[in-house]
């Protein structure tokens, strides 16, 4: 005798323990350092999610104010704008980076600075309206790591 259904079976429940585990990944997270009274910064990461989702909102205890952003050409100038949210298709990484899709920390109190850790809560709605917070400690990073000459020792005025 066979078992016809065996396979389908085994196939639910794959389906549920995949369901069970339907968090989106975060790789790579880092927040671009800034320079004394600059206002505002970027939040950089790779998102995939299991399924389809979206980013819809971002917060940090850094500042009140976090938008999603986007930079794109517009009239041959580089400009951003606030996005309701960044469509994540199930199983595609999706990169926030300079230049296109980043997490926009802005009014900032105090200088970010190399070596510091920016806390992040990053909101995800899933089709079903369900949503899912993703905590993320993301490391400041210099604008150009390659442009940083190497230091040696100690400074001396
Ligand atoms: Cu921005």
């Amino acid at each position: 005798m066979t078992f016809p259904f065996r396979p389908l079976a085994l196939g639910a429940l794959l389906f549920a323990a995949a369901a069970a585990h339907a968090q989106v990944t975060v790789k790579d997270a880092w927040v671009r350092a800034t320079v004394p009274q600059q206002k505002a910064t970027g939040a950089f990461m790779q998102l995939e999610s299991p399924q389809d989702t979206r980013l819809v909102s971002a917060s940090s205890p850094l500042t009140p104010t976090v938008e999603v952003h986007e930079m794109a050409m517009q009239d041959n100038v580089m400009r951003m704008r606030q996005v309701p949210a960044i469509d994540l298709p199930a199983g595609k990484a999706v990169e926030l980076k300079p230049g296109g899709y980043h997490v926009m920390l802005m009014d900032l109190k105090q200088q970010v600075k190399v070596g510091e850790t920016v806390p992040l809560s990053l909101v995800f709605e899933g089709k079903d309206g369900k949503r899912q917070t993703v905590q993320v400690q993301a490391p400041v990073r210099p604008l150009k790591n390659d442009a940083m000459p190497m230091t040696h020792g100690e400074h001396t005025h």
